[in-house]
């Protein structure tokens, strides 16, 4: 499958080469911050690697280490994301949002509904490995309640592929019985059936359920279910229609209203920038006013934003 990314592999790659640059731009009084996020943005995550292993080669220092000592603020957040391999990132990610003070359920709901169930396996794995802990552990001990069990589920990685044609009619009477039709909710059921479907039965579901109830999923969720739990079904039907369209809404809100929220919006700049971004970007000129680029530049500033907008790629007017 082609690359939809913004961010490629770089030709006539040299990394001994790009090290030199690099230590270069960090040498002496100041730093060039133009030369390191021109350079590291136009290097894939793979390159990026070979960079690293380049750096300590020629210079016996750790790459992340010295850029770290360099640079600062979100500026510095984003060029550490870069050089972070996509799993162990996605597993740091996860683990700050466990264990750091209190937990941040938007990276849990973000990586859990987003990943598909292989990438989800690797991410359990890498975690082990990585912390010797056990992450359905770790996020069963601070979460609770049908928020907790949906994201035990999606832990296991084990939705079924294609689509069922055979269920497709009850599994919209389910979710209608559960919620619409029910005084109260049922969220047991919305978490069985939302939880163990693959992407392209959900969405016959959801057309099932709209002929049946009138209703878009998203507007029973919205009344049946609420906090975290309601996130988290959102963002699964979201994701089950459209990956990119659910991080296009994600990286709009992220920028939308007064302040920014530039954790997320590094988090899915940088991990879509060489899966989806150009079907993000699309997606984002489509659901709302302005091109994806626009805002990112008046949302931030100075070398962050440079950055951010060569991950971003162009403008789409
Ligand atoms: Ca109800």
């Amino acid at each position: 499958m082609a690359s939809r990314g913004t961010v490629k592999a770089a030709g006539g790659f040299n990394a001994s080469a790009d090290a030199e640059v690099l230590s270069k731009a960090m040498k002496g009084l100041g730093t060039d911050e133009d030369s390191i996020l021109q350079l590291l943005t136009a290097r894939s995550n793979a390159q990026r690697q070979e960079i690293k292993a380049a750096y300590k080669t020629l210079f016996g220092k750790d790459l992340i280490d010295d850029l770290k000592g360099e640079l600062g603020g979100n500026f510095e957040t984003l060029i550490v994301a870069l050089m972070t391999p996509p799993k162990e990132y996605d597993v740091t990610l996860l683990r700050n949002a466990i264990k750091g003070a209190g937990t941040d359920e938007k990276v849990l709901v973000e990586i859990l509904a987003s990943r598909s169930p292989q990438q989800v396996k690797e991410i359990v794995a890498a975690y082990k490995k990585e912390y010797d802990d056990d992450l359905e552990e770790d996020i069963g001990g601070d979460t609770s309640g049908h928020f907790k069990r949906l994201l035990v589920i999606l832990l296991q990685g084990n939705r079924p592929q294609g689509i069922q044609h055979g269920s497709l009619d009850a599994d919209a009477q389910a979710l209608f019985k559960a919620g619409e039709v029910k005084y109260g909710t049922d969220e047991q059921s919305f978490i069985t059936i939302l939880g163990n479907r693959s992407a392209e039965h959900l969405r016959k579901v959801f057309d099932a359920y709209m002929k049946l109830s009138g209703y878009e999923m998203e507007e029973s969720i919205k009344r049946e279910t609420s906090g975290n739990l309601r996130d988290l079904l959102l963002a699964v039907v979201k994701c089950a229609r459209s990956v990119p369209a659910y991080f296009a809404e994600t990286l709009y809100y992220s920028m939308k209203g007064m302040g920014t929220d530039d954790d997320t919006l590094i988090r899915v700049m940088v991990t879509r920038s060489e899966v989806d971004m150009l079907d993000i970007r699309a997606d984002f000129r489509r659901l709302f006013a302005c091109s994806l680029h626009s805002m990112i530049k008046g949302d931030t500033g100075g070398d962050y934003r440079k950055a951010l907008l060569m991950l971003c790629g162009g403008d789409d007017a």
